[in-house]
């Protein structure tokens, strides 16, 4: 996909990033990081910066890690599953590669709203409760993670997961 930097915002009607948070992306560990959160924030607007390479959606509902947490910007990819306590974790490449998703509400709920449906490669289901992940179109599309358990690639269901029920009690 082609990026046109430095281009021209048309005057009226055009929808531009607060500056806040062109300003928290500036803080990005690398060039391809900041376009990827730019592209999530252009996918789901409704995303906060909370991190060099983290966005947050509806007080943590959903968060968006870019990169691993200690401080391996260089590299987008990790080998080993590493959701933390409490959550359930799903990446958008095999072998636990970043970006990664990550959601801790209980019930189901649907990955058209951050912008996440048919990229799931990988997860890891750090949370108390079981989850499903689905795939509304087909079955292969189907699997299932007990607590604990992690899965470096989802086969059949790769780019396929759209929704994601977390069952608690
Ligand atoms: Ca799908």
């Amino acid at each position: 996909m082609a990026v046109v930097v430095g281009m021209a915002v048309p005057l009226g009607g055009v929808a531009q990033a607060a500056p806040r948070q062109e300003a928290a992306l500036a803080m990005a560990p690398n060039a391809t990081v900041r376009q990827q959160m730019r592209d999530q924030l252009r996918e789901a607007p409704g995303g906060k910066v909370t991190g060099p390479a983290q966005i947050t959606y509806g007080d943590g509902a959903f968060v968006v890690d870019f990169v691993p947490e200690a401080g391996a910007a260089s590299s987008a990819v990790r080998a080993a599953p590493n959701c933390p306590a409490n959550w359930v974790c799903f990446y958008d490449l095999t072998n636990y590669g970043y970006p990664r998703g990550k959601l801790q509400d209980c019930g189901q709920q649907d990955l058209a709203t951050w912008g996440w449906r048919n990229r799931v490669n990988s997860a890891h289901n750090h949370h108390s409760a079981s989850s499903d992940f689905w795939d509304i179109d087909a079955y292969i599309g189907y699997f299932d993670l007990v607590p604990g358990q992690a899965i470096a690639d989802v086969g059949t269901a790769k780019n396929r997961v759209d929704l994601i029920n977390i069952n608690c009690g």
